[in-house]
């Protein structure tokens, strides 16, 4: 029999070192649907990548030295990057496509040439306010106080040759597709694509530039490239071997069951991808589903704004599966949500220390006591039994509701039904009372197995969020590769012969808020300065002094006859200082927090002699030792400038 295809997206990254828990809100979701999918048997394919070409990426390349091509290596390769955060997250994808990869760039010269062809691109002028210095056009909206967001300097009215992609023609059928049909999900979505951008008008739109080169070059036009959302969109389908030879399963598997984007890029999914296939005369994908922020603080969380959560450490705290989870029963798919450490902490005690980790451990703890971890066939069923397996059988079917609605958040609220029923029957058929009384043996057996049953149950729904708990669950209670799949979610009243249960550590130990806070700061301190540069130094003067301003400062070597710290002061140390007129000259110096005073004792240094008489904490400074300084991980490092102890006293630096 042929299996029934599920093709899922996400949408592709721009390549990115900081990535952070809010793009991996969306891969995990995407994450969670393919695995669901695969549990039911679907031929899944998941796809996801990164989005490299583009302006930015030509600058931030320049910026850092190195090709374009390199600069994106590094983040979607490398460590920490791309596709290492996906690991890190337990990412199932089956395909991986970057647009610099040479089968997409091929294709999408296909694409815009057939597009083209077709009288759907034509040539045009692009108007934009153009920064000179930076050689970058921008929109009215992106500019900051009417200037360059890049430099800060004055922008001008300029225009620039562009091809431009005849959006206009299709206004009326992707108005049709929003409006009449389940396209676009969640519904709210509808109305601000409707009203924001199709009402007012639909114009058509740029997708070539002249004006940098990172990108892929428009074959029968050189000097243009393909600008981006072309290049972007199409990855859905090249990926699939759409106009290239490197896959071949865009019969197979295209149109997209769902994409899954960001509400901000709501707008580029809903109206022009549809417009594009439009256009090329391809099938539309089935479904664009619109998912919300995770905001931090209050806001989107963004590099820029600097509010971003680290997965890393929290993954490394928490747990991959905690962290999942969190993300997904916490906030609904389609509204945006506010991430705290607080909220994270108290969803891990709560739902899975609490109700889930203790159904398992005191489970598995009794199974052990009672039997030996070994629960044969038979036992004593009682109504009480039947009424868990109608709730087990009604959270199963709701939660098959919720997942095909996307709805994770409410699907894992069914399973939680499931395992807090399964809780609360431990406490109402109390087993060490049973096991009291030899006689009550066969009811006790038959409490223990609904109870693996139950959880084994809960188990199999949770495993598309919760990969690695799901496999230690079945583990401890010794469930055969059968018992582990869809076909075997229906609650089992007559459950024999495959419990073999295994104690261990608590699935997920209860977290110390106070300490799990403090650690976190800590870690969050750590990795910025991990991340600071190794040695930063002072940007030169750009103002210039002249020849004779500077041949008046006197700086002469001195030797140090004696160094004293400063009563009440922190900071500055007391030198009397030798500089060869046979006179002690004494200058204070805020150098305490770099040297220990009598490891100067004997030094010859760099003083300047000439500066009026400065009074410091009641002591006169006549003068000023030099000293080099610079940073290094933030901090800020001192060293006195100590010369050849050779020189005499007072020679004259010049
Ligand atoms: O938009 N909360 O790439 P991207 C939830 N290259 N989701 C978030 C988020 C947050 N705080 N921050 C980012 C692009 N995202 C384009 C896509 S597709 C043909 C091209 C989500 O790296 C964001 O909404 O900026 C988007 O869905 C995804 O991360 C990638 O964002």
């Amino acid at each position: 029999m042929n299996k029934e295809k599920f093709y899922i997206t996400t949408p592709i990254y721009y390549p990115s070192d900081k990535l952070h828990i809010g793009h991996a809100y969306c891969t995990v979701a995407t994450d969670a649907m393919a695995r669901y999918k695969r549990l039911r048997g679907c031929d899944v394919m998941f796809l996801t990548g990164t989005d490299e070409h583009g302006m930015k990426i030509e600058d931030k390349a320049k910026e850092a030295g190195v090709t374009p091509k390199q600069f994106v290596d590094n983040i979607v390769e490398g460590p920490r990057g791309v596709k290492d955060l996906w690991k890190l997250m337990n990412i199932s994808y089956d395909r991986f496509i970057r647009t610099t990869d040479v089968y997409h760039v091929t294709a999408i010269q296909r694409i815009f040439k057939k597009m083209h062809d077709n009288g759907d691109i034509y040539k045009g002028v692009y108007k934009g306010k153009y920064c000179k210095p930076c050689e970058s056009f921008w929109t009215e909206s992106q500019l900051v106080d009417g200037k360059c967001p890049d430099c800060g300097r004055e922008v001008i009215d300029a225009e620039e040759e562009a091809y431009f992609f005849r959006l206009s023609k299709y206004a009326d059928r992707v108005r049709h597709l929003l409006e009449d049909t389940d396209f676009l999900e969640p519904r709210s979505r509808v109305n601000e694509m409707v009203n924001n951008f199709i009402k007012p008008g639909l114009e058509d739109l740029c997708v070539s530039r002249t004006s940098f080169t990172w990108g892929i070059p428009v074959d029968f036009d050189p000097g243009h490239v393909v600008y981006v959302w072309v290049d972007a969109l199409s990855n859905y389908i090249t990926a699939l071997g759409f106009m290239n030879d490197q896959y071949h399963d865009y019969e197979k598997y295209w149109p997209a069951d769902v994409h899954f984007v960001g509400k901000e890029i709501v707008r580029f999914h809903s109206i022009i991808w549809p417009a594009m296939l439009m256009s090329l005369g391809e099938p539309l994908p089935k479904k664009v589903y619109g998912h919300g922020w995770l905001n931090f603080g209050g806001e989107k969380m963004s590099k820029s704004r600097g509010n971003v959560v680290d997965p890393y450490i929290l993954a490394e705290m928490f747990g991959v599966d905690a962290l999942r989870f969190f993300m997904l029963r916490t906030f609904p798919f389609g509204s945006d949500g506010n991430f705290t450490n607080e909220l994270l902490i108290q969803t891990i005690n709560t739902d899975l220390a609490n109700d889930l980790g203790n159904l398992v451990s005191r489970t598995t703890a009794m199974a052990e006591k009672y039997f030996g971890g070994d629960l044969p066939a038979g036992g004593e069923l009682t109504e009480a039994d039947r009424e868990l397996k109608v709730l087990a059988d009604e959270a199963t079917a709701n939660y098959e509701r919720q997942m095909e609605a996307f709805q994770f958040s409410n699907a894992l609220a069914e399973a939680w039904r499931l395992i807090s029923r399964a809780n609360k029957y431990i406490d109402e058929n109390a087993p060490w009372v049973l096991a009291r009384d030899e006689a009550q043996k066969p009811r006790l057996l038959a409490v223990m197995k609904n109870l693996c049953e139950a959880i084994r149950v809960s188990a199999i729904l949770i495993a598309p969020v919760m990969p690695d708990t799901a496999e230690a669950i079945f583990q401890r209670l010794g469930v055969p590769a059968d018992g582990r799949v869809w076909d075997a979610v229906g609650y089992d009243l007559e459950t024999g012969g495959w419990w073999k249960t295994a104690t261990g550590d608590p699935l997920f130990p209860r977290i110390d808020m106070d300490k799990a806070l403090a650690e976190l700061e800590q870690a969050k301190a750590e990795a910025a300065k991990a991340a600071l540069p190794d040695l930063e130094i002072e940007p030169f003067t750009e103002d210039k002094v002249d020849f004779d301003t500077f041949c008046k400062s006197d700086f002469r070597a001195v030797k140090v006859k004696d160094c004293q710290p400063v009563k009440k002061s922190d900071k500055l140390l007391r030198f009397t200082l030798d500089d060869g007129t046979g006179v002690d000259r004494q200058i204070l110096s805020g150098i305490a927090k770099w040297y220990k005073p009598e490891e100067l004792v004997g030094k010859t240094l760099v003083a300047i002699v000439n500066l009026p008489p400065r009074k410091m904490m009641g002591l006169e400074s006549n003068g000023m030792l030099i000293s080099a300084v610079h940073t290094e991980k933030g901090e800020e490092k001192l060293n006195l400038l100590m010369v050849d102890d050779a020189i005499p006293a007072g020679a004259k630096l010049c």
